[in-house]
């Protein structure tokens, strides 16, 4: 496969693995993970195991996981960004200071009036630093705003945060005035 077929598999493998399984006839069992053959097999014939492994190595993101699972058959699963029930298990762990958040200028107002609201996703996602919040950010259309959130008051009043395996920081909320403008 050729690396523009690789990042196609790997948006198709985040729709079914993240969004909905059933599209293609899985089921993920509580904490995400499906049988890495029977995804094979609902992916096709077109779909090699090798091609799955490119794109789980690969990705920038890392955002698929592999893991040998019961009975020895090896298992994939998202490690975020799901809008179907899953556990996956994270534990609570004491976040750095400060976190941020890339989004669109246009959304600001909004943001300053409720916070950051985790929408269709299990959680509020966080960057670790600047410039991955940007390029989160520039995923959206118009100017960029980056917004600094105040992670170490929000733990001290007892907020949880969560680090997906991926290095991705979650929470459920963040109220406005844990939040300023970059
Ligand atoms: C915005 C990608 C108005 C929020 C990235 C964001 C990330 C509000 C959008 C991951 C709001 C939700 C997640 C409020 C939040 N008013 N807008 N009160 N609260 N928003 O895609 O954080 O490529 O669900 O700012 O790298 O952009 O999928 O969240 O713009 O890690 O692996 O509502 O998705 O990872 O958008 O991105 P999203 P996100 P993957």
């Amino acid at each position: 496969m050729d690396s523009a077929a690789l990042v196609r598999l790997s948006r198709r493998l985040s729709y079914i693995l993240r969004h909905d399984p059933g599209s293609v006839g899985l089921a993920l069992d509580p904490q995400g993970w499906v049988a890495v053959d029977e995804l094979l097999a609902a992916l096709g014939s077109a779909v090699s195991r090798a091609d799955l492994d490119a794109v789980v190595a690969g990705n920038d993101k890392r955002r698929y996981a592999i893991r040998v699972g019961p009975g020895d058959r090896d298992e994939i699963r998202a490690s975020q960004g799901h809008s179907v029930p899953v556990d996956l298990g994270l534990a609570a762990v004491a976040p750095p200071p400060v976190l941020f958040h890339g989004t669109s200028a246009a959304a600001l107002a909004s943001i300053r009036a409720r916070g950051l609201e985790r929408g269709g996703r299990h959680h509020v996602h966080l960057s670790p630093d600047v410039t991955t919040a940007r390029a989160v950010g520039r995923r959206r259309r118009g100017p960029v705003a980056v917004l600094t959130v105040d992670a170490a008051a929000m733990a001290a009043a007892g907020h949880r945060f969560y680090r997906s395996a991926n290095g991705v920081w979650l929470t459920d909320h963040v109220p406005p005035e844990y939040l300023r403008t970059s």
